[in-house]
């Protein structure tokens, strides 16, 4: 069972449900959050109100691909994990000390106990489904980073997992570790969508294929997929770093780092467009701009 929200006729948000055979019934809910707050309320899982709210109700007559689809849940804060996957470890090598196999504080993050876990997000700063992401005006090297996100209650419990794109300036990055926030953050730097699979309808979380794809013009200059079966971590591992002495609000997103990065020579350009996609959640599509030209 996924959860999505769309632009309704009466051109208002409108979340709903999107059962396995595509079939969509809207929810009252407003959003994402107040299910939350219903399920948190009422002691009973999201999956529970869910099926409660829809049962003896209609599905609508449009599918999925007719609808404007929105950013899922508006989360106040959008945390993410880095150096989860060796392919991220040997990425991080190569910008920071011109070789993947160099020996550095990647590694060491890669082995520790602790993982790195850093604020990518806030509300205001992310995008949903076909929104612009826009490129940085100081960095001549960036990428898409594809990656699983886990959506949290206020205790820390996996409610649901969607799809997020860390965006991220190779060249900030590599050139100082004290830069990450410069080289992560930025406005319309992570898009996030365009679903919310529930937690409790996946059956293994330790296998969803993740493809990225990105399109400039016409044609596709990069496609690859990995598999979230290569984490060198688990999830509630990396939750429990995020939540400790900490205060998180009902929502939140922890991405879960990236397995797939473009060829050393790529850099996206104003007007590509990249696509996300995990079998099971969806497809998250997002062109590309320079924020000069916005
Ligand atoms: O250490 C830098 C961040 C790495 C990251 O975002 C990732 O591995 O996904
Ligand atoms: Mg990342």
């Amino acid at each position: 069972m996924r959860i999505i929200r769309f632009i309704s006729n009466t051109g208002t948000a409108q979340l709903a449900a999107v059962t396995n055979d595509e079939k969509i019934y809207p929810l009252p809910f407003q959003d994402f959050l107040e299910l939350l707050q219903k399920s948190e309320d009422g002691g009973k899982s999201c999956l529970a109100i869910v099926n409660e709210a829809i049962e003896g109700t209609s599905p609508l007559d449009q599918s999925l691909e007719e609808l404007s689809l929105q950013l899922p849940v508006n989360a106040y804060e959008v945390w993410a994990s880095g150096v989860t996957y060796l392919k991220s470890k040997k990425a991080r090598n190569y910008e920071s000390q011109g070789s993947e196999d160099a020996e550095s504080y990647y590694d060491k993050v890669y082995e520790a106990e602790r993982p790195e876990i850093f604020l990518k997000s806030t509300d205001r700063r992310t995008i949903g489904p076909n929104d612009p992401l826009y490129l940085r005006s100081d960095s001549n090297w960036q990428i898409p980073e594809p990656e699983l996100g886990l959506v949290i209650d206020k205790q820390g419990k996996i409610v649901g997992y969607t799809i997020g794109n860390d965006m991220s300036s190779r060249d900030i990055e590599g050139e100082n570790p004290l830069y990450l926030p410069q080289a992560k953050i930025w406005k319309h730097s992570c898009s996030i969508g365009p679903a919310i699979l529930l937690a409790e309808t996946v059956e293994d979380p330790y296998n969803f294929e993740i493809i990225c794809r990105i399109f400039r013009g016409e044609k596709k200059v990069f496609e690859e997929s990995a598999n979230t079966s290569q984490l060198k971590r688990k999830y509630e591992e990396l939750v429990d770093f995020l939540i400790r002495d900490n205060e998180v609000f009902p929502g939140t997103i922890l991405l879960t780092g990236t397995c797939i990065v473009p060829p050393n020579d790529f850099t996206l350009n104003e007007g590509d467009l990249v696509e996300i996609e995990i079998p099971g959640i969806g497809r998250l599509s997002n062109p590309v701009k320079n924020q000069a030209a916005v």
